[in-house]
């Protein structure tokens, strides 16, 4: 009886650590993606991306609540990003870009260009 208990735990345990490593995966994989910048939790992920120059870089909202990609030195700025939206930007110029959200100024990120 007991073993039949713990062996359900375990399995349990196992199928849930194995939903934890997919998860990780599929983590990875979206990292890797060069010039993809994601917002989520009120953060732009990766919070500084380094690309070459002419390089589009794609911003996808995944919150629930409205978002901008907006440039401190008012070189691009997005409309409202609902959920799923997109934003896109093409770096054409080297250097260092400062990078905020217009309705939740404390979110940045910065993308050097080179
Ligand atoms: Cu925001």
């Amino acid at each position: 009886m007991l073993t039949k208990i713990f062996r359900r735990a375990a399995a349990v345990t196992f199928g849930f650590g194995m939903f934890i490593a997919a998860s990780a995966a599929l983590t990875v994989v979206q990292a890797q993606e060069p010039d993809a910048v994601v917002i989520k939790n009120f953060m732009f992920s990766p919070m500084s991306l380094t690309i070459k120059a002419g390089s589009t870089v794609t911003w996808k909202n995944l919150d629930g609540e409205p978002h901008t990609v907006v440039n401190d030195a008012g070189i691009f700025h997005s409309a409202a990003l609902d959920q799923n939206d997109t934003f896109q930007f093409k770096f054409d110029k080297p250097g260092v870009y400062k990078v905020f959200c217009g309705i939740h100024p404390t979110m940045k990120e910065t993308i050097t260009v080179q």
